[in-house]
C-alpha cells in the first residue's frame, strides 16, 4: 500500500455510498467492538439498502478511545473483509452516524436512551459486561461500579446506563423502545430485563417505581442469537484491505462468510428490515441459542484449549490435527447434541458439517488464545447444563471434563508444567485467582476440587458432582504427566460413541 493512499472518507473512490442518513439515528449500540461492526452493522446496512428507514447507529465504545477516534477520522466508515480461503471481499456498511466513549460521557448515553428518536438499544458488551453475580445469580450489588451508579453518579455500568436511560425516557414521555442483547448468554433478553429491573428495585425510596411501570407498558427485551466468527484484526489485514479499497482503512474488520441472527420479533418501537440481511425472526430463539452456545461455542472452547496445549496458534491448525477433530466430533455427538432441541428447519448434520468448515477456514487465522480468553465466564454459559444432563443420565461427559481440564491446564498450570505461549496469551478475569491455586494443590484432583467445588466457577450444581470433579482432576494429571495427546485419547476412548457414527 502506498503511503500516499487517501484515508477512507465519505465520497472517496472505491467506497460504497453510505446508506444511513447522518441526522437520523434510530439505534444506540453499546459495545463498539469488531463483532458489532461485522454483524449487526452489516445486517443494518442490508436492511437500509433494501427497505430504508431512520435506523442509523450511534456507536458507544465502553472505554477505548482508539476505535472511536478512528471512526471519526474516517467519517464513521470502515470495511468488513469477508474472508474465505479463496478470496477476500469487502463491504463498507456506512450505517454509523456517530461514535463516542461511554465511560467518558455517561450522561450522553442516558440522554440518547431518553431521546424518542432512538427506538432500539443493542448490546455487545461480552458475557462479562452485565454486572451479574454467578454466586447470587442476581445483579452484583457488591460491585463498586453498580453501587456508585445506584447513588445517582453518572452511570458507568451497562445495566446502570440502561436503567438510568430508561428512567429518563419514562420522564420524557415514555416512547416505546426495545433493548436487544446480542451477547452469547442464554435467554439474553430475559437476563438483561431481570438485571435492569433489579437495578430499579434497588434504588432508594421507590425511585424506580415509575420506570418499572414504564417497562411493563412500553419496553421490550427480545432475545437474540448472534453468530459470525470475527477474529482480531492484524496489520497485514489493514494493508491488504487498503490495497483492495484504494483508500487507507485503519479499522477494517475481518469476518467469515457465514452469518446468522435469530431474533424474537418483539420490537416495541419498530425495527429495521433486518431480514434483508438474512436475520431470522422466530419464537424459537431459545433453541437457536442452545444450538449455537453448545455446539459451536462449547466445542470451540475445547478446540482452543487442546490446540493451545498442542502448541498451535490458530483454530484451523488445531482442528486439522486428527485427534482434536475426533475430540470435537465426540463432544458434539455424545455430549452436546443430546442436550439440545434443534430449531425447526435446521438440519443438525448440515449445521455440524458447516461448523467443521468454519473452524477449518485457514485464511481467517482465528487465534486459539482469542477463543480461550475469558473462559471463566464463557464456559459457565457453555458447559454446566449439558454436563449435568449427562450426569443425571448416569453418563460421564468425558469431553466436557477434558474442556475444563484443558482450561485449567492453560490458566492454572501445576508445578513443573508449562502450557506454552498460546495459553500464556489468554486473558481472563479469574486468572489471578486461579494462578494462586497450583502452589498449594497436590494434584489435578485437588486443583479441580478447589476450582469447581470451592470457587464454584461453573455454578453450584456442578460443584456437587464429585465424579465429574474427579474426572477433571484425572485429566489434568494426565495432561501434565503424559501430554495432552494422551488425555485426548483417554477421553475419546472412554466416551461411548459408536464409531460408525463418527463421520462429520
Ligand atoms: C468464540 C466466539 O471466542 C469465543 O469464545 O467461541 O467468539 C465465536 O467465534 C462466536 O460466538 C461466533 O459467533
Amino acid at each position: 500500500m502506498s503511503p500516499v493512499a487517501p484515508a477512507l472518507r465519505r465520497g472517496a473512490s472505491g467506497t460504497s455510498t453510505p446508506v444511513a442518513d447522518p441526522d437520523r439515528a434510530g439505534i444506540l449500540h453499546l459495545g463498539l467492538g469488531s463483532f458489532h461492526r461485522a454483524h449487526q452493522a452489516s445486517h443494518t446496512a442490508a436492511a437500509l439498502a433494501g427497505a430504508g428507514g431512520d435506523w442509523g447507529i450511534i456507536g458507544v465504545a465502553s472505554r477505548s478511545r482508539s476505535i472511536v477516534d478512528a471512526m471519526h477520522a474516517q467519517d464513521f466508515l470502515y470495511s468488513v473483509a469477508t474472508i474465505d480461503p479463496e478470496r477476500t471481499s469487502l463491504t463498507v456498511p456506512g450505517v454509523h452516524t456517530d461514535a463516542f466513549v461511554g465511560a467518558e460521557q455517561p450522561e450522553r448515553v442516558v440522554a440518547h436512551i431518553a431521546d424518542s428518536g432512538i427506538r432500539i438499544v443493542t448490546l455487545t458488551v461480552t458475557e462479562n459486561g452485565y454486572s451479574y453475580s454467578a454466586s447470587t445469580q442476581r445483579l452484583d450489588l457488591d460491585d463498586p461500579t453498580v453501587r456508585a451508579d445506584l447513588t445517582g453518579a453518572p452511570p458507568k455500568s451497562t445495566i446502570g446506563q440502561l436503567a438510568r436511560g430508561l428512567q429518563a425516557r419514562a420522564s420524557a414521555g415514555g416512547d416505546p423502545i426495545a433493548i436487544v442483547s446480542c451477547d452469547n448468554l442464554s435467554a439474553n433478553g430475559a437476563h438483561t430485563e431481570k438485571l435492569v429491573r433489579a437495578f430499579l428495585h434497588a434504588l432508594p425510596r421507590g425511585e424506580g417505581d415509575d420506570t418499572l411501570a414504564f417497562l411493563d407498558r412500553s419496553v421490550s427485551f427480545p432475545s437474540s442469537m448472534v453468530d459470525r466468527i470475527v477474529p482480531s484484526t492484524t496489520p497485514e489485514l489493514r494493508d491488504r484491505v487498503s490495497t483492495l479499497l484504494g483508500a487507507r482503512d485503519e479499522i477494517p474488520v475481518p469476518a467469515e462468510p457465514f452469518t446468522m441472527w435469530a431474533i424474537e420479533d418483539r420490537f416495541a418501537g419498530g425495527r429495521p428490515a433486518w431480514e434483508a440481511g438474512g436475520a431470522v425472526f422466530t419464537s424459537e430463539v431459545g433453541r437457536y441459542e442452545q444450538m449455537k452456545v453448545r455446539l459451536l461455542n462449547g466445542t470451540h472452547s475445547l478446540i482452543a484449549y487442546l490446540g493451545a496445549l498442542r502448541g498451535v496458534g490458530t483454530i484451523p491448525e488445531a482442528i486439522r490435527l486428527d485427534d482434536i477433530a475426533d475430540a470435537a466430533l465426540t463432544v458434539l455427538r455424545n455430549e452436546y447434541e443430546p442436550s439440545i432441541e434443534m430449531p425447526n428447519g435446521v438440519d443438525i448434520r448440515e449445521y455440524e458439517a458447516q461448523l467443521f468448515d468454519r473452524w477449518g477456514n485457514s485464511a481467517l487465522g482465528h487465534r486459539t488464545s482469542q477463543v480461550g480468553t475469558d473462559g471463566s465466564v464463557k464456559l459457565r454459559q457453555r458447559i454446566p447444563e449439558p454436563a449435568l444432563r449427562a450426569l443425571r443420565e448416569g453418563e460421564m461427559p468425558h469431553l466436557i471434563a477434558l474442556t475444563v481440564a484443558g482450561y485449567l491446564a492453560c490458566l492454572a498450570p501445576l508445578a513443573g508444567f508449562d502450557p506454552g505461549p498460546h495459553a500464556a496469551a489468554m486473558t481472563d478475569a479469574a486468572r489471578e485467582r486461579l494462578s494462586e491455586l497450583p502452589a498449594t494443590s497436590r494434584s489435578g484432583g485437588d486443583l479441580a476440587a478447589r476450582v469447581i467445588t470451592g470457587l464454584q466457577l461453573f455454578g453450584d450444581e456442578l460443584a456437587e458432582q464429585d465424579a465429574f470433579v474427579a474426572r477433571v482432576g484425572e485429566l489434568i494429571d494426565m495432561i501434565r504427566r503424559r501430554g495432552v495427546g494422551a488425555a485426548i485419547a483417554d477421553a475419546v476412548a472412554a466416551s461411548r460413541i459408536p464409531m460408525k457414527e463418527m463421520q462429520p
